[in-house]
């Protein structure tokens, strides 16, 4: 094979004699060459320390000065490397080519290592890994070379350098790490990692631990193969190293100030780190195979299935007592991640862990889903940001090798599975699963690598799926060789227990005892599952304690503020310090702002949205809103995160509220949707005494996390017991954009709405949005709350409130009512049922007519459908049609949510009209169409018609 043309060039004809010289100046007085060479020669010497220099770089800039031609032999006679002129020399290119190839291990060793516990792949021929590439034939390896101190050594042969760089870079662990550009990173590992010969020296005691972990772990899943033959569970059978590694995360963790660990994870494996990690009772396991209830009775909910399940407990390891949590997750693999970092940053503000020492998160993948998901690099992405850190998580993969009946060389194009984490330069270890000592020593390095830099690192843990993809499938029929290879081969445990027991360690009959006695602890806890009961759901505790139970009703929580102290924190967020240069145009809005405190009319939106953000903080509330932009706000609006215009400096005046006022945070997030609202519900879900909010650029992009919206944010409550506060703007509105920024796909999520499960909402009045925010804190329950925002409203001048309607005696309307005078209400011929913008063009046609009437009635929750109201509201009008007016395609938009709802009122209050009338646009496959001429007339049509005049 072909030796990298790099290396070529360097290493034969006359440049080596070059180099000889070069490096022997360097050796002796490293500042009498070029700083190109001696970043190289510290390189490839390198303790770790040198920042890094390729060869082609470092040699392309000197080439010029040496020969014309780098590829052209050197003038015969100074051929200097087949007869070196001098033995001096030639034990100097030894010297080189040596380090060269140790690095070239250090890049590149992983190729080689012996990761596959079932051997079915062999690695193939690297020339950069092999000492011939370097001029060593087979006579040139006993001859001792000088290396100057790298891998330990003064001196060594070649021989001596081959086993050592093959023993740490390609045993049963392969390491990639050389791409870190970050020397301190780089060094470190290189240190950790070839001071000991890649190896841990377990004790007695510790080896015996791993064997009783493989025991427990091995043992369970046989148990439950036994006892419920055929049930999914997508066993970790092959992969049962995971439990004792994950100890050891936690038990070195615990030495460097681990308080608590947030670990997500899908299917493979789960009641087995249930169980034998998180310490779930195995009766309670056990109890829900046999199809009881993971909760008690009197708790609602609908359940999930048991491998979707959460739990919490706390461990002890060496005196540290660790709180774990192992958050539920729905079927979508990989999308629990962003929760989980969310949670962890949630937690760690909460114990103002400042260093992110106390609170880690722990993510387990499987192999195909971690390549697969986009959503891994986007979670990946989110991990050095300011907004989103929490120091580093952890990444363990069970990489057994397929993904369903899937192999990898049908899903994936890079070579690892772990690809994804090259993009923030995480480490990588690649592991063998069947050698447990090296799982485990890799565990304790990626955890020290993390309490270190606080950054990401992986785990890739090669195992098998001893099984089918659960327990009922046939894997033969897709992968029969891999399955004979497995069918063959011993257990990990197995493998383990023979090691130990050659080494004299204990004996076989102590092996079979750690076995047996843990099968008859499942044994008897398998009878007393039988009359084992969930005694209670652990849903409101901790940080949940004090919330309760949603009741019935408005449910309006008190949410107005003293008018002294919306004008006090209204001014105080118009303010910047003295000498901060504030752009003239955000300056001349903050003198309109504060007219606005001073006389109390003409609240525009985002005006009332910073009094809901403000007066929280000043209660002492956290804020937090991340999305794309919203320092400034997608439509200029916000200006919440303001600029000095002469050195970017940034300022929040939400931070600079009052001395006791609760943290703000407003985030312009990465341009994804999924993981960043992932990451804001998972942050909900651990602090609920927070707002919490995500705002979509335009709405309808919060369809590329609409996994998010399905599989938690609606459904979690029910599903988990997870209550959550977390609030989503969605920008909404009919304005001639097209039809990617008109519609947030409302009627998306009414069809989600079900069991009171979270509120849907479209206000039209600033007041209205600033009693919605805060209501979101200001009640004993949480639920998401979904809000269609304004674009054009947001200058509208009819759009606009008075101070007195969100101060003393004001709150949330789910309804509004009139507000024009016009006829009494049995001369009210047609009532328009409207929600959000569509209300203000109605109100201005009307107006412009003078048409009498018609009463314009506003619905500003959708759901929970406020029947009640709307009830009272129509009785007024005994004699009218109705209508509902919407500006969504009939498709879309609530008609299809409300129609039926508002039936049933109008037959509750005895209404003449028995039905609404629809009114808008037509069906239509996109949402809005592109044309601004097409969209005005259709405007025009649907506002006349509803009006009934045209
Ligand atoms: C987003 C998503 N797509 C498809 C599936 C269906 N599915 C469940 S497990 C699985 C294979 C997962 O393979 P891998 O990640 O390697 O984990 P393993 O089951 O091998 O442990 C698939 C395709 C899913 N759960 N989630």
């Amino acid at each position: 094979m072909a030796v990298s043309s790099a290396a070529d060039d360097f290493l034969h004809g006359g440049n080596a004699v070059f180099i000889a010289e070069l490096y022997e100046q360097y050796l002796h007085d490293p500042d009498s060459v070029d700083e190109s060479w001696t970043v190289f020669f510290a390189d490839l010497k390198s303790n770790g320390r040198a920042p890094e220099a390729p060869v082609p770089a470092a040699w392309g800039r000197m080439r010029p000065q040496v020969i014309g031609n780098g590829h052209d032999a050197a003038p015969a006679g100074n051929g200097a490397l087949a007869e070196p002129a001098e033995g001096g020399r030639q034990a100097t290119l030894d010297s080189i080519r040596a380090l060269m190839l140790i690095r070239a291990y250090r890049v590149r060793g992983h190729l080689y290592a012996g990761l596959d516990p079932l051997g079915l792949h062999e690695p193939e021929h690297h020339p950069e890994l092999d000492p011939a590439t370097y001029g060593f034939g087979e006579d040139d390896w006993d001859r001792p070379i000088f290396i100057d101190g790298v891998l330990g050594r003064e001196r060594a042969t070649m021989r001596e350098i081959v086993a050592a760089v093959r023993d740490i870079y390609c045993s049963s662990i392969g390491v990639e790490f050389m791409h870190i550009q970050d020397p301190d990173q780089k060094a470190w590992i290189q240190r950790r990692i070839e001071r000991p010969l890649n190896r841990t020296e377990f004790t007695e005691r510790g080896r015996r631990a791993i064997l009783e972990r493989l025991t427990e772990a091995e043992v369970f899943e046989h148990f439950l193969d036994r006892k419920y033959i055929g049930t999914k569970r997508f066993g970790l059978e092959g992969g049962e190293a995971l439990i004792p590694a994950l100890e050891q995360i936690i038990k070195r963790g615990g030495e460097m100030g681990l308080e608590e660990a947030v670990v997500g994870m899908a299917h493979r494996g789960r009641l087995n780190v249930l169980a034998n990690f998180m310490g779930k009772p195995f009766q309670a396991i056990f109890s829900e195979f046999q199809g009881q209830p993971a909760n008690p009775e009197d708790v609602q909910g609908s359940g999930d299935v048991k491998y979707h399940l959460g739990t919490s407990s706390d461990r002890e390891f060496d005196g540290n007592v660790i709180h774990l949590s192992l958050c539920p997750n729905p079927s979508h693999l990989e999308i629990v991640n962003p929760v989980v970092i969310g949670r962890a940053r949630a937690k760690q503000e909460q114990r103002g862990d400042h260093e992110r020492d106390k609170v880690m998160p722990i993510l387990l993948h499987g192999d195909a889903a971690f390549i697969g998901q986009g959503l891994v690099a986007e979670t990946f992405e989110l991990s050095e940001l300011k907004g989103y850190k929490v120091g580093g998580t952890i990444h363990v993969v069970i990489n057994n090798q397929i993904g369903f009946t899937t192999s990898p060389t049908d899903s994936r194009s890079s070579p690892y599975c772990s690809g994804m984490a090259q993009i923030v330069q995480a480490p990588v270890f690649h592991v063998n699963g069947d050698d447990p000592e090296a799982v485990v020593h890799v565990a304790r390095i990626a955890t020290e690598f993390r309490f270190r830099f606080k950054r990401d690192v992986v785990i890739d843990m090669y195992c098998y799926r001893r099984q089918g993809h659960n327990e009922a499938d046939e894997p033969a029929f897709t992968q029969p060789l891999m399955y004979e290879a497995i069918d063959r081969h011993a257990t990990t445990r197995a493998i383990y227990a023979d090691r130990l027991v050659a080494e004299g360690l204990l004996t076989r009959d102590e092996a079979d005892g750690i076995v047996e006695s843990f099968r008859a602890k499942l044994d008897r806890d398998f009878e007393a599952a039988n009359s084992y009961k969930p005694n209670k759901a652990d849903w409101l505790e901790g940080a949940w304690s004090g919330i309760e139970v949603a009741s019935e009703g408005d449910r309006r929580g008190s949410t107005a503020v003293p008018l002294d102290r919306l004008q006090a924190v209204g001014l105080s967020l118009t303010e910047v310090p003295e000498g901060f240069n504030l752009n003239s145009k955000i300056a001349r809005q903050f003198r309109q702002r504060s007219k606005v405190f001073e006389t109390g009319v003409g609240l525009d939106w985002a005006t009332a949205e910073a009094l809901a953000f403000g007066t929280l903080a000043e209660e002492g509330i956290p804020v937090r809103l991340s999305g794309q932009d919203c320092g400034r706000g997608t439509f200029s609006q916000r200006h919440a995160v303001l600029r000095d215009q002469t050195d970017e400096s940034r300022y929040v005046p939400l931070q600079h509220i009052g001395p006791d006022q609760g943290r703000v945070e407003i985030i312009d997030s990465p341009l994804a949707e999924a993981s960043v609202l992932g990451f804001e519900y998972g942050y909900s879900q651990s602090e609920p005494h927070a707002l919490v909010m995500w705002e979509a650029q335009f709405g309808d992009f919060a369809n590329g996390a609409q996994v998010v919206m399905d599989q938690f944010i609606s459904s979690g409550e029910s599903k988990w017991l997870r209550m959550s506060g977390l609030v989503m703007l969605l920008p909404h509105g009919y304005e001639g954009q097209g039809p990617e920024h008109s519609s947030a796909r409302m009627e998306r999520y009414l069809q989600l709405c079900g069991e009171d499960n979270m509120q849907v909402v479209y206000p039209t009045t600033p007041a209205n949005y600033f009693h919605a925010l805060r209501r979101q804190v200001r009640r004993e329950f949480r639920k998401p709350l979904v809000v269609m925002t304004p674009k054009s409203l947001l200058r509208h001048r009819l759009c606009v409130s008075g101070l007195d309607e969100l101060a003393e005696g004001s709150s949330f309307h789910r309804v509004m009512p009139e507000i024009d005078e016009i006829n009494a209400g049995d001369a009210i011929r047609r009532v328009v049922l409207c929600t959000g913008k569509v209300y203000y063009d109605l109100l201005q046609q009307r107006r412009e007519e003078k048409i009498r009437d018609v009463a314009l009635l506003r619905v500003e929750q959708l759901y929970p459908f406020p029947e009640g109201t709307l009830a009272e509201e129509l009785a007024r009008y005994p004699g009218a049609e109705i209508i509902w007016c919407q500006e969504e395609p009939r498709n879309m938009g609530a008609w299809t949510f409300v129609d039926r709802r508002i039936e049933a009122v109008l037959e509750e209050v005895g209404s003449k009209a028995r039905r609404p009338l629809y009114v808008g646009r037509r069906e239509a496959a996109s949402p809005a169409t592109g044309l601004l001429a097409r969209h005005n007339f259709e405007q025009k049509a649907l506002v006349a018609e509803a009006l009934g005049a045209g």
